[in-house]
């Protein structure tokens, strides 16, 4: 049992996930825990809804991504409905939506934070190497199925991994296919902190509340400058994109809008050219 210290108001409808939001933190939950919360392609188009609805939301800062029950974080794709062409919904069409969701958590600009009981294993281990930050109870289990069950995540499960624990432990984890404890995972570096189940949520909260304390555009800044050297031209877009949100900002850049808008020539000669 992991103990809650915020008072979450629960929001939205849906099937597969738990939506919940509390001083300024958002909260998702896949809620599958009959199936160690392994996703299908309901539960990606739910999870991209509520990771767009926590971005829109300009009362939140920080967002905690986690599974429901103490079992398991989330256990990747749904095996069970694992059709020929990828996991297959009610549209009978076969999906690997998770990817979108991958992307969606890497040029969302606020942190989010994989809180991770139990196994975080094959796609699900994918989604919380793609978090920011990831906080580990001591009962937490992490690793690759890929091979063993006919599959592969060439992506960011592959050279996002790389960039975290390395080349050489990234081959093992991918090749050899085990599992690791929650202190492996530490020493790799694969999660920032390992607490013990109880005190996993309260402790997930502190590392938000910590972050809801610090400067959002700063904090924006640096996941995009971070983010950038791997993601190329897809992580420079969104850091231009940053940029050009800074640069509306300033008088300058409100002195070319305001002239056009009063139909006279922009003056911008009361701005510095700087060194
Ligand atoms: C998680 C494990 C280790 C838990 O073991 P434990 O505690 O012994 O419980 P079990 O009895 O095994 O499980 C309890 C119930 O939950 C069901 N279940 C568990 N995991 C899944 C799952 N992934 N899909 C469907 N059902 C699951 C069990 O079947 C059991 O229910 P009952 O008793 O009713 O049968 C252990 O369960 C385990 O090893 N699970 C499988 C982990 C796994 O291999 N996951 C899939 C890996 N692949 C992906 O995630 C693909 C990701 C993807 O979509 C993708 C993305 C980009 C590019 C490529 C891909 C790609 O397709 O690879």
């Amino acid at each position: 049992m992991t103990v809650s210290t915020v008072d979450w108001k629960r929001s939205g409808d849906y099937e597969d996930i738990i939506y919940e939001t509390g001083e300024g933190i958002a909260k998702i939950t896949i809620n599958r825990p009959e199936r160690r919360n392994a996703f299908r392609p309901t539960t990606l188009f739910e999870l991209r809804a509520a990771f767009e609805a926590a971005r829109d939301d300009g009362e939140v800062g920080v967002i905690i991504l986690t599974g429901a029950g103490t079992e398991a974080f989330c256990s990747g794709g749904d095996q069970k409905i694992r059709g020929d062409d990828g996991y297959v919904g009610p549209d009978g069409i076969g999906r690997l939506n998770v990817l979108d969701l991958q992307i969606q958590i890497r040029r969302l600009p606020k942190p989010v934070v994989a809180m991770v009981a139990g196994y975080a294993v094959g796609g699900g281990h994918v989604l919380h190497v793609c978090c920011d930050l990831t906080i580990a109870a001591d009962n937490a289990v992490f690793g690759q199925t890929g091979p063993k069950v006919g599959s592969f995540d060439g992506g960011y499960g592959a050279w996002l991994l790389a960039e975290t624990v390395g080349l050489k432990k990234a081959r093992e984890i991918w090749y050899l296919c085990r599992f690791y404890n929650a202190a492996e995972a530490e020493a790799m570096g694969l999660v920032n902190k390992v607490v013990p189940l109880a005190e996993l949520e309260a402790e997930t909260v502190q590392w938000c509340r910590e972050m809801l304390d610090k400067s959002p555009l700063a904090l924006r800044m640096l996941k995009g400058a971070i983010n950038a050297v791997s993601d190329g031209a897809a992580g420079m877009q969104q850091f231009a994109g940053d940029a050009t949100l800074l640069y509306y900002m300033s008088e300058e850049a409100q002195e070319g809008r305001d002239a056009f808008k009063e139909k006279r020539r922009p003056d911008f000669s009361r701005f510095p050219r700087r060194p």
